[in-house]
């Protein structure tokens, strides 16, 4: 079916262009973070010149027509990259800084077009943020299937070493647009599939289940997770009364409140992040058979989380940490990666696995009864050009399906089919959103849908309207051999109308249980933490006791640690609780992972032997990691040498939660700042003839607590001391040379912490 696509040829090239763009991969040898492609001269530039080229690590849109037909057009035709200033009608302009006046001391003249242009368009270049989900951080990749779904899917993007297009945007989801990024929260996982088919849009999140299983439930959920409506606060948080006082009463809410609870509430980074597609699908093969489905996305840097006093520390010293992230590894060349899996089901009429009801959104099926099997790989590889265009237009929806996947009967998914459509008419200003660039498929249009606010296509044929003779009876209906989707014909039950949920949506605790009993002592301890801080938060009592009674219907030992933690009496549980067989592949510790793309801080110093800081930094490059040199000051490290070190952070600008793992290159004198009068972190002042800066002990203390590797050579072990470490702690390691030392840190940010340094880590490794 793919062969036959008028569109292929085309969309391959363009496809064969991003991929070998990206086959250089790994990393690119310098820091991320460059604002531009090329750097500023000192003084404003006044000749007029070819703008820079784009910024290698980024890709816009590719370049397809409002209605969906390959062009040749330059990404580039789209981008504001003339010499001269214009109007947006392309009038050259003389002046920008000035509006027009009756003499430079007199009255604004209304006759001034261009001011009134300029004005009028800054007025409006917001749009209504999105209801939930508001804040995002996009990239763009392909798809690369492994062939391996052939066999329960007739979708062409599925079939073997088909490679597509795809625009990937994650988001929390209850923060506003200029939210910080480290909260705890869900995170929205959606994957736009720009498919030879027409667009395939996966919706999902980073939690498996959902709060409720009615689409009717979701402003009531999300009413009472936004901040309270009288004062607005708190912002981009769970951790008040109205979001408890729900989820106690609607105890539906129980699972995914846990995994939210979980270290899964707060990831370490978007690439360290499962995906799920939370909801059964149904596919359908080429012989029309059909088969139950979950997806799952696992991230090939391996599941990892914050703690929650590093998530708390980021949301001030860097609120934009996740997005800052996701593009810094692109642009560093350390591709984020995941497989895309599928458990799947027999689709029998009870659509039940193993007793689970697959159309319960608060429900998963354990990969240890269903394995996941993988069926393809994505890679994101370039970065926005443009965030508003990009990250901010881009409209996904669930009812977006291609032949070959289709939607089962979950009442949540029902709803959600509604709410996405309905949604952009106010966020994009009309229905013809599906034009914009960013959504534009790949894939020739020919809907008959015309005019409404924003047209850009210019549609011809005087018959837009079925049937017609006008047109000569054009467009005609696929058949199956054409691509047309056609709705599996599935049995409706015989029922009566009711409002009703099935008896087996009642069952709100074994799943919970299950999770909990799954984790390792030092996963739950951070559970038992989250509910103690959260129900901390809120102020009325009976919300708080009503939640322990909900928490004992989870796990006694859970919900007497967190009525400990409140100062309030633990209930028991209602009856017996349910046995349940735990799944281990719910626990995010154990294995080991590539540390691509992880962030090694190396402190440094005016006496610290740069051969070895400069050999140090190359080594972490090489191994496609981001090595940011710390020290006192700005600037070169070795000025004077051939070869100086430049420095990317100061002891004042750092803090221990920006880097995986922190090497020290000796022990580094105070800088001239190591006071607290100029900097709170220096301290009551630099004690007489202290040796070390006190911002590197307060580095390494963090950094210590929080079971992060420390390596180091030279006076490295002074300072460790210094800072109340002793240097026989595991992951703690003075090595004679920093090539050791490395090494070292290196294989233990595979296992992403030390978990040892947690007084219940013997039971876990
Ligand atoms: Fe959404 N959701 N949702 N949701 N959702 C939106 O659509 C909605 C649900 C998810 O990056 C909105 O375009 C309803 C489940 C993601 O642009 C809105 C219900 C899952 C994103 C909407 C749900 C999701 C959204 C807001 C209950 C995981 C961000 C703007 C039935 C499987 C997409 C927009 C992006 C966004 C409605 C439940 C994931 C209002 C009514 C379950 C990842 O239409």
């Amino acid at each position: 079916m793919e062969e036959s696509h008028p569109v292929k040829e085309t969309v391959d090239k363009v496809i064969d262009t991003v991929v070998d763009a990206v086959s250089g991969g790994g990393p690119s040898g310098t820091i991320p973070g460059r604002p531009g492609s090329e750097s500023p001269s000192l003084d404003e530039p006044t000749e007029p010149r070819e703008p820079p080229a784009p910024k290698p690590d980024q890709s816009g849109p590719q370049a397809f027509t409002a209605t969906g037909q390959a062009t040749d057009v330059p990404p580039a035709a789209r981008a504001q990259t003339g010499e001269y200033l214009t109007t947006a009608q392309g009038l050259r302009l003389a002046d920008t800084d000035h509006s027009l006046k009756a003499g430079p001391r007199g009255p604004v003249l209304l006759q001034d077009h261009h001011l009134r242009e300029k004005i009028m368009h800054f007025d409006h270049e917001r749009i209504p943020e999105r209801v939930v989900h508001a804040r995002g951080a996009a990239a763009h990749g392909v798809f690369r299937a492994y062939g391996t779904a052939a066999t329960v899917t007739k979708a062409a993007f599925l079939a073997e070493d088909v490679q597509t297009p795809i625009f990937l945007r994650f988001s929390p989801v209850l923060g506003s647009r200029g939210s910080a990024d480290t909260v705890r929260d869900t995170r929205g996982f959606a994957t736009k599939f720009y498919t030879g088919e027409g667009v395939f849009d996966l919706v999902g999140n980073n939690i498996p289940v959902f709060f409720i299983q009615d689409a009717i439930k979701f402003p009531d959920v999300i009413h009472a997770g936004k901040p309270h409506p009288d004062r607005e606060i708190p912002q981009a948080q769970s951790a008040h009364d109205t979001f408890w006082d729900f989820v106690s009463l609607h105890t539906e809410a129980t699972h995914h409140t846990l995994w939210n609870m979980s270290d899964r509430g707060i990831p370490r980074s978007y690439r360290t992040m499962e995906g799920f597609g939370v909801h059964t699908f149904r596919l359908i093969d080429a012989a029309g058979a059909t088969t139950l489905v979950k997806f799952h996305w696992k991230p090939k840097a391996g599941v990892h989380s914050l703690l929650w006093e590093e998530a708390q520390l980021i949301n001030g010293v860097d609120p934009d940490f996740h997005r800052r992230d996701l593009a810094d590894a692109i642009e560093a060349g350390a591709y984020p990666q995941w497989e895309l899996g599928i458990q799947v089901f027999p689709d029998t009429p009870e659509q039940t696995f193993e007793g689970i009801d697959l159309l319960d959104p608060t429900k998963i099926v354990p990969e240890e009864l269903a394995p996941v099997q993988p069926v393809g790989l994505l890679t994101l590889n370039a970065n926005p050009v443009n965030y508003f265009a990009e990250t901010e237009q881009v409209a996904f929806h669930p009812g977006h399906l291609v032949p070959g996947i289709d939607i089962t009967d979950d009442p949540l998914l029902a709803g959600r089919l509604f709410s996405y459509l309905d949604t952009q008419i106010t966020r994009l200003g009309g229905p013809n959103f599906a034009q914009i660039p960013i959504n534009r498929t790949h894939a020739p249009v020919n809907d008959m849908l015309r005019d409404g606010f924003h047209q850009t296509a210019v549609h011809s044929g005087v018959a837009p309207y079925k049937p017609n003779s006008l047109d000569g009876g054009c467009p005609f209906f696929a058949g199956q051999q054409e691509g047309g989707y056609r709705e599996t014909p599935v049995q409706v039950p015989a029922a009566g109308k009711v409002r009703e949920a099935p008896a087996s949506f009642a069952d709100h605790f074994s799943q919970p249980r299950q999770f909990w009993l799954s984790l390792t002592p030092v996963e739950r301890e951070h559970v038992i933490a989250a509910y103690a801080f959260e129900l901390g938060k809120v102020y009325e009592q009976a919300i708080k006791e009503r939640t322990l009674r909900v928490l004992a219907e989870i796990d006694p030992y859970l919900c007497q640690q967190v009525a400990q933690g409140l100062g309030l009496p633990a209930p028991t549980s209602a009856g017996p609780l349910p046995s349940v067989e735990p799944s281990p592949a719910l626990s995010q510790l154990g294995r080991t992972w590539p540390t691509t793309g992880r962030i090694i801080g190396i402190v440094a110093g005016d006496s610290s032997d740069l051969e070895v800081v400069r050999a140090v930094r190359q080594q972490v490059l090489d191994g496609g990691m981001v090595p940011l040199v710390i020290s006192a000051a700005g600037g070169l490290l070795g000025a004077d040498s051939s070869d100086p070190v430049t420095v990317q952070r100061t002891f004042a600008t750092a803090r221990s939660v920006e880097f995986d793992a922190l090497l020290l290159a000796g022990a580094p004198a105070p800088g001239k700042d190591a006071y607290g009068a100029r900097d709170a972190k220096a301290g009551n002042g630099t004690p007489a003839g202290a040796l070390i800066d006190p911002r590197v002990l307060l580095m390494l203390s963090e950094a210590f607590r929080h079971a992060k590797p420390l390596g180091g050579w030279a006076d490295a072990e002074q300072a460790l001391t210094a800072a109340g470490i002793d240097t026989a702690a595991p992951g703690v390691l003075v090595a004679d040379s920093g090539e050791a030392a490395l090494q070292e840190v290196v294989r233990l940010l595979g296992r992403h912490r030390v978990w040892e340094r947690f007084p219940t880590a013997a039971d876990i490794v």
